[in-house]
């Protein structure tokens, strides 16, 4: 067996060679990989956030630069949002049942009514959980009412829609309008996207964001809540 074929062994490396490596794995899309090295980080002591921080959100934003610099395409993204998630998995609980853990904020996303394109909204969601957000995602097809619930229920910083065809765009306004009248327009932030809008078109429907992709997207979401300078 060659150097290059040896077996890594990760519990025998130390906590940066771990780190570096998980976000080499995570980079890879390696899901038994990536849950294995979370695992032995939080045997190790690391505090949940720490692990999720130092090893799974900063090896995705790697993975979100390749992505936004055409070096990485869709496939390889799932795949690494995927491995992200197998070690969220054991993160997740720890951090739940902690009393001082605050998300970085909270977002209800969707796809808008008359629209079933989910690729692109499930990056988006992924990369925000990735920058440490809640995010509540209503699926595809998402008509005012679903939206409207959705808000009343988890309350969230930022709402988030999606649409692929030009002819499901307009609903985008639709939902907005509808925020305005039910008064709920001032507590959030609206950040939408999607391969056929562009910044005009956001602005004309008076959303705080445009999207151009799930990278910029949460990094746009953090500088909306102010965690950004
Ligand atoms: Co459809 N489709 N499709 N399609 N489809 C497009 C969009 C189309 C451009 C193809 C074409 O004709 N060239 C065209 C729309 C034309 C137009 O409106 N002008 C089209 C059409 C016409 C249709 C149907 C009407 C076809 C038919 O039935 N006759 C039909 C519509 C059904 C419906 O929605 N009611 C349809 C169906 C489908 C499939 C089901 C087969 C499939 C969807 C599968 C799925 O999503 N689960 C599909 C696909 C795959 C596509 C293309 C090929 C790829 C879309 C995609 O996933 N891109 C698409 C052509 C294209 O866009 N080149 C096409 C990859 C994805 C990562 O990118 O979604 O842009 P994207 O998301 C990016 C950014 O836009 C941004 O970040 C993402 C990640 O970087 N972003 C956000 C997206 N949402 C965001 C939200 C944000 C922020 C950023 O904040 C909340």
């Amino acid at each position: 067996m060659s150097d290059q074929d040896a077996e890594i062994i990760l519990k025998d490396l130390d906590d940066n060679e771990l780190v570096q490596q998980m976000q080499d794995d995570l980079y890879d899309g390696m899901i038994p990989e990536v849950t294995e090295g979370t695992q032995i980080l939080l045997d190790r002591g690391w505090d949940a956030n720490m692990v999720l921080n130092d090893a799974l959100v900063e090896g995705m934003r790697f993975v979100g630069e390749d992505f936004r610099d055409g070096i990485l395409f869709v496939p390889e993204v799932l795949s690494a949002a995927n491995a992200m998630k197998g070690g969220m998995g054991l993160i997740r609980p720890i951090l739940a049942a902690s009393d001082d853990q605050k998300s970085t904020g909270t977002v209800v996303i969707g796809t808008v009514k008359g629209d079933i394109h989910d690729i692109g909204k499930n990056l988006v969601g992924m990369m925000l959980e990735g920058a440490g957000f809640e995010v509540f995602d209503l699926g595809i097809n998402t008509d005012w009412d679903e939206f409207h619930r959705a808000i009343d229920t988890h309350e969230p910083d930022i709402v988030g829609m999606s649409a692929l065809l030009t002819t499901t765009m307009p609903y985008m306004a639709v939902v907005i309008e509808e925020m305005e009248k039910a008064g709920l327009r001032k507590d959030m932030s609206i950040i939408c996207g999607g391969a056929p809008l562009n910044q005009e078109f956001a602005d004309a429907i008076k959303a705080d964001g445009y999207g151009r992709d799930a990278a910029v997207s949460a990094e746009m979401a953090k500088t909306l809540l102010g965690l950004n300078r």
